[in-house]
């Protein structure tokens, strides 16, 4: 098992788990952070008994962002050439659904990173905002294309513009968070939801996060056509034999993952 420096590492049954663990900086997103979560990620995705990972924070800070003191003396051929947030792109790739379970500030790409998670779940206590623009630049992780998508035009623009922060009702009714639980209960929910989703056949959940993705990446006719082949190709799975047979057979179905 890798050893981890800024995030803890668990698995629980089927469900691996990830803790963003620097405190003192309200879990910013330094160099090691961004690794480590990225290598975490990709080892749960790699390994066939991980169905489903969580990715949390703090009460207080799921993230507050990029490393500012970190980035701060950077120049424009160290962010494009030597481009230290590239690796991202492989959290956003991972198979494996993740679910983010916020509470307090998930601000730039705090907010950025629980974008790129299939579900984002809300403590009552979640702030989530983009307020890049305050410090002289602008998202750069995915929030100016992932938040219009999931909260719409008009309402993106005034946070990045802004750098206003939205509070978790708000986060809920404009689209952005899936549901809004009591903080103390916030890590045992993402864990229900995170079990239910790991206790499906594995590739049919990734079949499933597949074509939800092309939803996000496509056109509604290329989207539709993605997800009929895909829909097909599940009648190629012993899981789906066994889970139309357990539903003609009033059981619960078995699935082995085949
Ligand atoms: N970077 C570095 N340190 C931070 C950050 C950050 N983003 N946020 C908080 N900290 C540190 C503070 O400096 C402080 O440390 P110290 O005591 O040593 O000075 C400690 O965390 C506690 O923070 P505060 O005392 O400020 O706590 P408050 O409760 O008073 O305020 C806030 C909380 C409102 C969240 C405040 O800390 C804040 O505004 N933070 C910055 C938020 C921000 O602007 N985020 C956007 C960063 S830019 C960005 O994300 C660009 C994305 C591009 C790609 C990113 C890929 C990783």
């Amino acid at each position: 098992m890798t050893e981890y420096e800024t995030i803890i590492v668990e698995t629980r049954g089927r469900v691996g788990w990830i803790t963003l663990n620097r405190p003192e900086a309200l879990n910013a997103l330094n160099s090691t952070l961004i690794r480590e979560i990225v290598t975490a990620g990709k080892e749960f995705d790699h390994d066939p008994d991980i169905g489903a990972i969580v990715l949390t924070g703090s009460e207080k800070a799921f993230a507050a962002g990029a490393d500012i003191k970190e980035i701060a003396d950077k120049g424009y051929i160290d962010m494009y050439l030597n481009d230290p947030f590239k690796s991202w792109a492989d959290f956003g790739r991972l198979r494996t659904p993740a679910i983010a379970a916020v509470a307090g500030f998930a601000l730039g790409g705090g907010c950025e990173l629980a974008m790129m998670c299939d579900i984002i779940l809300a403590a009552d206590t979640a702030k989530f905002g983009q307020p890049e623009i305050n410090l002289g630049v602008i998202p750069g992780i995915g929030g100016t294309q992932r938040l219009p998508r999931a909260i719409g035009k008009y309402k993106a623009a005034e946070l990045v513009l802004t750098g206003r922060m939205m509070g978790a009702e708000e986060a809920e009714r404009s689209g952005l968070v899936s549901r809004i639980v009591p903080a103390a209960e916030l890590l045992d929910e993402a864990a229900k939801v995170a079990e239910i989703i790991a206790s499906k056949s594995l590739p049919v959940v990734y079949a499933a996060k597949d074509a939800l993705q092309a939803a996000q990446e496509s056109t509604l006719a290329e989207g539709l056509r993605f997800e009929k082949q895909a829909f097909a190709a599940t009648f190629a799975l012993d899981d789906q034999t066994e889970g139309m047979g357990a539903f003609r057979e009033k059981r619960t179905p078995e699935f082995s993952h085949r």
